[in-house]
């Protein structure tokens, strides 16, 4: 494959402006996203002056903010934090499928990456394997593939 011209995102010196936005219902994890998604950036060397953070009440809002601040400022991409949590509310089939279905529908109408660092898992335990613990940390994921992203849309 090495004869075909290939574009690939890196994730060294890549630079960029970057919003997060940041769901409030359930704080306890998606501060930890939060966190992860920092330090992600921060150690792949974003400036910290480069980073902003806006927060919403919950992951429903997400799609709105995440389009609103793209009207109103300038970001190379955003990264969404949010946790919902099923545990019993009914609530869950449709503040996750619209999050989810909201912010790739302003990803694709603005050309802007958006990544999705949303837990939709079944339990509280589930929620905290995923922030942080034993798999791993979905913010700092999220933070890589902004980053990816970024980088890709530069080098093409
Ligand atoms: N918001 C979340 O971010 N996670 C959830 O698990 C959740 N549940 O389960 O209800 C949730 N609901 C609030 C929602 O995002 C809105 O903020 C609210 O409905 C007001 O618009």
């Amino acid at each position: 494959m090495h004869d075909i011209k290939t574009f690939e995102g890196t994730l060294n010196n890549v630079g960029g402006r970057y919003a997060l936005v940041v769901a409030r219902f359930n704080g306890f994890v998606v501060e930890a996203l939060l966190a992860g998604a920092v330090d992600t950036l921060v150690r792949h060397g974003v400036a910290r002056d480069d980073i902003e953070i806006i927060r919403v009440p919950g992951a429903w809002e997400l799609p709105v903010a995440v389009k609103k601040i793209l009207e109103k400022r300038d970001y190379d991409a955003v990264i969404a934090l949010g946790a919902v949590i099923r545990g019993g509310t009914a609530h869950f089939e449709y503040v996750a499928g619209e999050a989810a279905k909201g912010i790739a529908a302003v990803q694709n109408d603005t050309g802007v990456p958006v990544a999705f660092g949303v837990l939709t898992v079944e339990s509280i335990e589930q929620a905290i394997e995923r922030s942080g613990t034993k798999a791993g940390n979905k913010g700092a994921e999220a933070a890589m593939s902004a980053l990816e992203m970024v980088s890709l849309f530069k080098a093409l």
